[in-house]
C-alpha cells in the first residue's frame, strides 16, 4: 500500500507535499476530501484536527502540513545532506511559509477594504524585504538553497511564487516579481523546468487556491 494523502480539493498547505511527490516520482494516493465528507466524519480522524493529513503504509495518521512535507523530505532525501543543510533548509521554508505567505494571507481573507489595504502594504514590504535577505543570505547552490541541490526549500519557493503571489498580484496589485533577484528566478526557473514538476502543473486539478 502506498501512502495517501489526504487534503480539500485545492492547493493550498497540501501542495508543497504533492511537489515532493511530484518532484521523486514517488507513488501516493492524492485523495481530496469534500468539506461535507470532513464534516460527516473525515474530520474526527485528523490527530490535531485539520487537514492535510497523511496516511502512512501501516495505517497510521500524521497531520500537520510542514510536520507532513519534512517527513516527506527526509524519506525522499530532498530535506539536506546534513544537519546543517536540514536547518538551513529549514530556515528557508520557514521564512516562506511563517513570514511571507501568513502576511499575503492576512492581507488577501481580509474583509475591511481599509484593513486590506493597510494589510496589502505590510505584506508588500514583508516580502520584498525577505526576498532581498533570501537572494542575498541564503542561496548556496547553482539554482538551488542548499549546495548539496535540490530541497525541498526549493520546490516550497516555487509553490510560493506559483500558487500564493498571482493570487495577491491579481486582487491587490502586490507587484511582487523575481526582477531584482536573479538568483531566487534561479531557482523558480530550474524547478519549473524539471520535467516530473512540468508534468504535474499540467496534470493537476485546477483550482484557484
Ligand atoms: N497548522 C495546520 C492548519 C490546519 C488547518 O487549519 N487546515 C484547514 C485547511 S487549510 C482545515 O482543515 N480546515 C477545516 C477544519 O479545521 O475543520 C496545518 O498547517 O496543517
Amino acid at each position: 500500500m502506498s501512502l495517501t494523502l489526504c487534503y480539500f480539493p485545492l492547493k493550498g498547505a497540501a501542495e508543497i507535499s504533492r511537489l515532493i511527490f511530484a518532484y521523486t516520482g514517488e507513488k501516493y494516493e492524492d485523495k481530496r476530501i469534500t468539506s461535507e465528507e470532513w464534516k460527516a466524519g473525515e474530520k474526527a480522524k485528523s490527530p490535531t484536527g485539520g487537514q492535510p493529513m497523511i496516511l502512512l503504509e501501516g495505517g497510521e495518521v500524521y497531520s500537520q502540513s510542514m510536520a507532513i512535507a519534512r517527513y516527506l523530505a527526509n524519506k525522499f532525501d530532498l530535506a539536506g545532506k546534513s544537519g546543517e543543510e536540514k536547518l538551513h533548509a529549514d530556515m528557508v521554508v520557514d521564512a516562506i511559509k511563517s513570514d511571507m505567505a501568513q502576511s499575503l494571507m492576512k492581507a488577501y481573507f481580509e474583509k475591511d477594504e481599509e484593513r486590506k489595504t493597510a494589510f496589502a502594504g505590510e505584506a508588500k514590504e514583508k516580502i520584498n524585504t525577505m526576498l532581498e535577505l533570501l537572494e542575498k543570505n541564503c542561496v548556496k547552490g547553482d539554482g538551488t538553497f542548499l549546495a548539496s541541490g535540490t530541497s525541498w526549500a526549493d520546490l516550497m519557493f516555487y509553490n510560493f511564487m506559483t500558487d500564493v503571489v498571482p493570487l495577491a498580484n491579481a486582487s491587490m496589485s502586490a507587484g511582487v516579481t523575481l526582477d531584482a533577484t536573479p538568483k531566487l528566478k534561479a531557482i523558480h526557473d530550474k524547478v519549473q523546468e524539471n520535467p516530473n514538476i512540468k508534468k504535474w502543473i499540467e496534470a493537476r486539478p485546477q483550482t484557484q487556491f
